[in-house]
């Protein structure tokens, strides 16, 4: 079994590969590194992130930068146990998709929102792209049946859409989608606003 130390700040990025972690039970240590206090910008930290953010991920001593990157190590590392789409499929495709989405086009969009001034063009323009994307998931889960990664990554997002006063309210079939996973995601989600 690989070693993986998580280095993570609970009001960060770091919860979409914190929460990954925590659903599927992957055992790893936690370094708290508390960017509101500076510990991202330490030396030794530095040694690990070469930017001083967080998250970062150290399997077996590789350590991995970008929480999507992340992400996706996790998904090859743990394929059976996360139902990870194999290379080559549809499936898998729709992975990528999903991954790009919400890392290059819909996250710039919760930063606009962070903004009091772009708050309001930020909230119209996720709503025009996740109505965008509202054919990408299948349902009940995203790749249609089968429970995967990616309705934790897609729940997690969003969960961090609505915490931030940024996800349209009663968009479908968004809305349905996380109604119906909250109970299983719930106990997993590291978000603390
Ligand atoms: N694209 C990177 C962004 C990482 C990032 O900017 N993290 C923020 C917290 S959400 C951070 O560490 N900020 C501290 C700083 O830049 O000083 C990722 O997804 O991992």
């Amino acid at each position: 079994m690989s070693e993986i130390i998580h280095y993570q700040d609970p009001q960060s990025r770091a919860v979409r590969t914190q929460t990954l972690l925590n659903f599927y039970d992957i055992p790893h240590q936690n370094v708290l590194i508390d960017i509101r206090k500076g510990d991202n910008k330490q030396e030794d930290y530095l040694k690990i992130h070469p930017h001083g953010r967080v998250p970062a991920l150290s399997n077996d001593g590789q350590v991995i930068i970008e929480s999507g990157a992340i992400t996706l190590f996790l998904a090859d590392l743990y394929a059976d146990k996360m139902n990870t789409p194999k290379p080559g499929t549809a499936q898998r495709a729709l992975l990528y998709e999903w991954m790009f989405f919400l890392h290059a086009s819909l996250e710039p969009q919760a930063m606009l929102g962070f903004n009091p001034e772009t708050k309001a063009k930020a909230q119209s323009e996720v709503r025009r792209l996740l109505e965008g994307m509202a054919s990408r998931l299948k349902g009940p889960h995203v790749l249609g049946e089968q429970f995967s990664l990616l309705d934790v990554i897609l729940y997690t997002e969003l969960a961090w859409y609505k915490a931030i006063g940024l996800f349209p309210d009663g968009l479908e079939p968004f809305e349905g989608f996380m109604k119906s996973h909250q109970e299983r995601m719930k106990p997993a989600l590291s978000l603390k606003g």
